[in-house]
């Protein structure tokens, strides 16, 4: 008799619930859809992040995204979300990556950024371990820096997912998309961090696909709201809707990574 093998999949939503701490556990749970976020506070010492963030506002290479939406954020250096399936654009940005990554580690020499901490403690804590994610066999760019300019920039609701901005045969077997972000500087009002622990549905994702972004008034309100301070880590289902509100005071910068989860006997791969 042919067995039904029923595929793993993950529920389209999460629970209310945030660990403290990153470690095999909480990954394992956020991977998992068992919890919404995780958020460690105080993660990265704050005199580095704000000498950091003040050479961010005026970097050279910052530049912003191509989309409607998205175009009030500043970002540092070519994030793989802007060479979706361009050949041309791609080449660019694999082609830049490692060069990238050594740009943005000097602007916090002789210390480690905090995405390369997090890049250790994915490799150390995670049973398969962690490693750059490549695509056709290219290396990608991680760690990249995003400026909000106070009362401008915000991202509408929206979901990051690689698989709908690549078809690389290293992305098959992906389980789930989880993005770290770590707050070099952050309002005192505003700059929150909206979370609706759920998946868009399938008429949401064609919009966010056209202009990168729902109207806030068309969803329900957020399930989760947390307003991250300065040296925060909080990692979250970047494939779950979520949002980032203006800043009402002063700049707000973050470093961010996209995690891919393939299972936890297979490396976990970071890109941005
Ligand atoms: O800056 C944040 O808090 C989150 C931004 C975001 O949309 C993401 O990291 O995917
Ligand atoms: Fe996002």
């Amino acid at each position: 008799m042919k067995e039904f093998q029923k595929e793993i999949t993950h529920a389209n939503y999460a629970p209310i619930a945030v660990a403290h701490e990153l470690n095999t556990e909480t990954l394992t749970l956020l991977s998992e859809r068992k919890i919404g976020a995780i958020h460690v506070k105080g993660f990265y010492p704050k005199d580095i992040a704000g000498q950091v963030s003040l050479k961010a506002i005026d970097h050279p290479k910052l530049g912003y995204y191509n989309k409607k939406y998205t175009s009030s954020v500043g970002r540092i250096c070519m994030p793989h979300i802007d060479s979706e399936w361009n050949k041309e654009a791609a080449r660019k940005y694999h082609g830049e990556a490692v060069e990238n990554i050594h740009d943005i580690r000097s602007l916090f020499s002789p210390y480690a950024t905090p995405i390369d901490q997090i890049r250790l403690l994915l490799q150390e804590y995670w049973p398969g371990g962690a490693n750059i994610q490549n695509l056709y066999g290219h290396k990608c760019f991680v760690g990249a820096i995003r400026v909000f300019k106070p009362s401008v920039s915000k991202f509408y609701p929206h979901h990051d997912r690689i698989d709908e901005e690549s078809d690389a045969p290293e992305l098959n077997g992906m389980k789930e998309q989880v993005v770290a972000n770590v707050y070099l500087q952050a309002p005192e009002k505003g700059g929150d961090l909206q979370l609706w622990l759920r998946d868009p549905t399938e008429k949401e994702k064609i919009l966010i696909r056209d202009v990168e972004g729902l109207l806030p008034e068309s969803v329900e309100p957020p399930a989760l709201v947390i307003h991250p301070k300065q040296g925060d880590l909080i990692i979250f289902s970047s494939r779950m809707l979520h949002a980032v509100t203006p800043s009402e005071d002063s700049y707000r910068v973050g470093m961010a990574a996209f995690i891919a989860c393939y299972g936890l006997d297979r490396p976990m791969g970071y890109w941005s």
